[in-house]
């Protein structure tokens, strides 16, 4: 796509003299990183990876998704609520990945004891890429939904000043003003605040359970500072502190270090390597507790790529909009194909059809975190080990989604200063709360925009591949 930036883009030495300006905008703003080598010291930081330019966006589409956010918020609270979809859903799943398996039997395991808290808190992001046909149409496609530990809405928060500020230097003001403005850091706030309010004993705090590396922190802080101005206590913790010091109380009211939590905040939890046997065991305390859980394990599951190819079947999503059918159109017109490869022969249909083809699809683990897909020649070797075997279960097939590459400049410390061919991907933050059958709150707060060079297949900005960025609408 050509960018309205293409002139400023050829002009090498207006690049040189941008970067310090961007550089330096990203760090007055706060747009910043802890670096690898300190991962858990402030004394020395960086600003976090991010392109010199916005990118553009199609307003229609930005719009598409700000509007569809709120029936994925409906649909990802329903879809917790329906223990019969999720155990269908994900019953071959479970039987070859572990992952899903220790928090399936953590769902299983709260459901059977009743659940202790009524008060539903998500927070969550769906993230898109703009498929662009061969008739020249483009079209808002989702990847995925997260349902836990969305990041870099703090971050995101900031990146529309420091990049209408580079705009102005470059001599570009009047394309400032098609960067959408973006708090997510204060609707995510606003989330976790009501819960907390709904919890209802004012000297309880909220923990953010956070690595034991901790390089994304100021993203955090952001949305942490907004829960003090309110005068809400915040404190982070992590798996291992909870493992030590962690307990249930009356009621199963959960404490550490003498301070009732209210809410439980994951920013940790989402990857096998996050786990022990003993973290598995605070997890399934703090799942157990009366604490608000963000998300609880049910929501967690929900956000599974498993479910999300099951919900691409026809007269799934009916089943969750059983009254609202222009909620089950607006939502589907974001689905691509997603195919099962479940044994049988759908599955094996699928497995002939990716091996085939491979350059039209996607091979998806039941992952998150980013760096997991599979593409390509090593997707044909994957399947070609596993197609006989129950283990194929473990992924999912998508179609590939296919955005038009644009220039821009990525800003990394230590990387090279040259333009790169590359794409983006937009996520759009849903709020909900639920307390019940009463849906408190269901907003979309904000959004993200992602670039990568076109050289990487898959990687967010956590796994240091793609960086933050703004959508430019055009
Ligand atoms: N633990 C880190 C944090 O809390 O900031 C990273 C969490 C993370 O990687 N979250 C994923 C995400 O939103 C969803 S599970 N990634 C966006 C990206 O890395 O670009």
């Amino acid at each position: 796509m050509a960018s309205p930036l293409e002139d400023v883009l050829a002009n090498e030495a207006l690049l040189k003299d941008l970067v310090s300006v961007a550089k330096d905008a990203a760090l007055l703003q706060g747009v910043l990183m802890r670096t690898k080598e300190e991962p858990n010291a402030s004394e020395v930081v960086s600003y976090a990876p991010f392109t010199m330019f916005p990118s553009p966006v199609p307003r229609p589409l930005f719009e598409q998704a700000k509007q569809v956010q709120r029936d994925f918020n409906l649909l990802v609270d329903r879809i917790s609520q329906d223990t019969e979809f999720l155990e269908q859903a994900l019953a071959s799943t479970i039987k070859v990945d572990d992952f899903t398996a220790q928090l399936f039997k953590i769902y299983r395991q709260v459901l059977q004891e009743g659940l202790s808290q009524t008060i539903v808190l998500g927070l969550n992001r769906s993230d898109y890429m703009l498929d662009y046909g061969k008739d020249g149409s483009t079209s808002l496609k989702q990847v995925e939904i997260n349902t836990i530990a969305a990041s870099f809405g703090g971050l995101a928060s900031r990146t529309p000043t420091v990049h209408r500020h580079i705009l102005k230097v470059a001599g570009k003001s009047d394309e400032g003003v098609r960067i959408p403005d973006n708090n997510p850091a204060k609707g995510l706030a606003d989330g976790i605040a009501k819960a907390w309010e709904m919890y209802d004993s004012k000297s309880a705090v909220v923990m953010f359970l956070v690595e034991d590396f901790q390089m994304n922190i100021y993203d955090h802080r952001f949305v942490e500072n907004e829960l003090w101005s309110r005068n809400i206590h915040v404190i982070r913790r992590t798996f291992d502190e909870v493992c030590e010091r962690g307990s249930l109380g009356q009621d199963k009211r959960l404490f550490i270090d003498s301070l009732e939590v209210a809410v439980v905040y994951y920013r940790n939890g989402y990857m096998p390597q996050n786990y022990t046997e003993q973290r598995w065991e605070a997890r399934l305390l703090m799942e157990r507790s009366r604490a608000v859980k963000c998300p609880d394990i049910s929501t967690h599951l929900a956000g599974t790529k498993k479910v999300q190819q099951e919900l691409a079947r026809p007269g799934v999503l009916e089943r969750f909009f059983p009254d609202d059918q222009e909620a089950v159109v607006r939502i589907r017109a974001t689905f691509t194909g997603l195919y099962t490869l479940d044994m049988g022969e759908e599955g094996d249909r699928t497995v002939a059809m990716a091996i085939a083809d491979p350059d039209q699809f996607v091979l998806k683990p039941q992952r998150e975190g980013g760096g997991n897909n599979i593409y390509g020649e090593d997707m044909c070797k994957v399947l070609h080990n596993v197609k006989e075997s129950s283990e194929r279960t473990a992924y999912i097939l998508m179609d590939k989604i296919r955005p038009q590459p644009v220039k821009n400049v990525l800003l990394r410390r230590g990387a090279p200063l040259t333009p790169s061919t590359c794409l983006s991907e937009l996520g759009m933050y849903g709020v909900y709360v639920r307390q019940g059958k009463e849906m408190v709150l269901n907003d979309c707060v904000g959004h993200l925009l992602r670039t990568k060079s076109t050289e990487h297949d898959d990687g967010g900005v956590a796994a240091g591949v793609a960086v933050l960025d703004n959508p430019l609408l055009c």
